[in-house]
């Protein structure tokens, strides 16, 4: 496994060629967590509520935006940006972008969504190639020249959580070289596993299908422990139902999985 996975959040933001991923790995060292919440709910009054509850526990808001049912750019994205703000975590809109590089240029700053004006962070399959990881950087390059101080990050789906995935071997490996072939927008994977990197490369992890009660959800999907998670080498959990599903408190859940997520990381760098 790459030696990144040994060292602090804080070295690794010090030596990081990304600013949105020295920018996370900064932010969880800071918040003591590396807990994302992923908020698939259906209304914006539900969103906003579990992202002020969560949001001392986390260090991202993971979205489906296009699950909300009520969504205005006003009164979805402006309150949700304000208490990104208020508790200091980062937004991951999780688009799945999959077509070519000029649509999904128009898919991610355009639209009823214009994600690139508000999410930190988008991702990426790697099925079409190169081109869509040229045509989102395209969008977020725009962007930033017009906003100087922000900064937006890139990351490829490597590998699936979810039961006879067919993201494995191969196309694991080309989604890897596509991300290596343009670490200036890619930082990081959706993966289960620690990717391939060399020794000047560091590829942030970040885990969906974490679950400390549940083995699956009847619909394909398969949780893991988060001490599992962490100790295979990823960076960031990613839990949903886990935190907010039906007869939960999403605070004590919140709490339960923030300490579980540190106490691994903590654990694999003294090791
Ligand atoms: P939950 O913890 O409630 O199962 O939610 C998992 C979230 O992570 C969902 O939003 C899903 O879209 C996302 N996800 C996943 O479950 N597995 C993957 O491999 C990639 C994902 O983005």
């Amino acid at each position: 496994m790459s030696s990144n996975v040994q060292l602090s959040y804080e070295a690794r933001a010090k030596k990081h060629s990304s600013a949105t991923a020295a920018r996370l790995l900064n932010l969880m060292a800071a918040k003591k967590t590396n807990l994302c919440a992923s908020l698939d709910v259906t209304t914006t009054a539900e969103l906003l509520a579990l992202a002020d509850k969560l949001g001392p526990y986390i260090v991202m808001v993971k979205t489906h935006i296009d699950i909300i049912s009520d969504f205005t750019y006003a009164g979805t994205i402006e309150p949700l940006v304000a208490l990104a703000h208020k508790h200091n975590f980062m937004l991951f809109e999780d688009r799945k972008f999959a077509d070519i590089g000029s649509t999904v240029k128009n898919q991610y700053a355009s639209g009823v969504y214009r994600i690139v004006q508000w999410a930190d962070i988008t991702n990426a399959h790697g099925v079409p190639g190169d081109g869509i990881v040229k045509g989102l950087e395209a969008a977020a390059t725009e962007y930033v020249a017009e906003h100087p101080g922000t900064d937006r990050g890139l990351i490829m789906l490597a590998e699936l959580s979810s039961k006879g995935s067919l993201a494995t071997g191969e196309y694991t490996q080309k989604t890897v070289e596509i991300a290596k072939n343009n670490k200036q927008f890619v930082f990081g994977f959706i993966a289960q596993n620690r990717m391939d990197e060399a020794a000047d490369e560091d590829f942030l992890v970040l885990t969906p299908g974490v679950g400390l009660d549940d083995k699956g959800d009847g619909l394909g999907q398969q949780y893991r422990p988060v001490d599992t998670v962490v100790k295979g080498g990823s960076d960031v959990i990613i839990v949903g139902r886990g935190l907010f599903g039906k007869g939960r408190d999403p605070v004590a859940e919140g709490k339960r999985y923030r300490d579980a997520g540190w106490n691994a990381y903590l654990e694999r760098i003294q090791n």
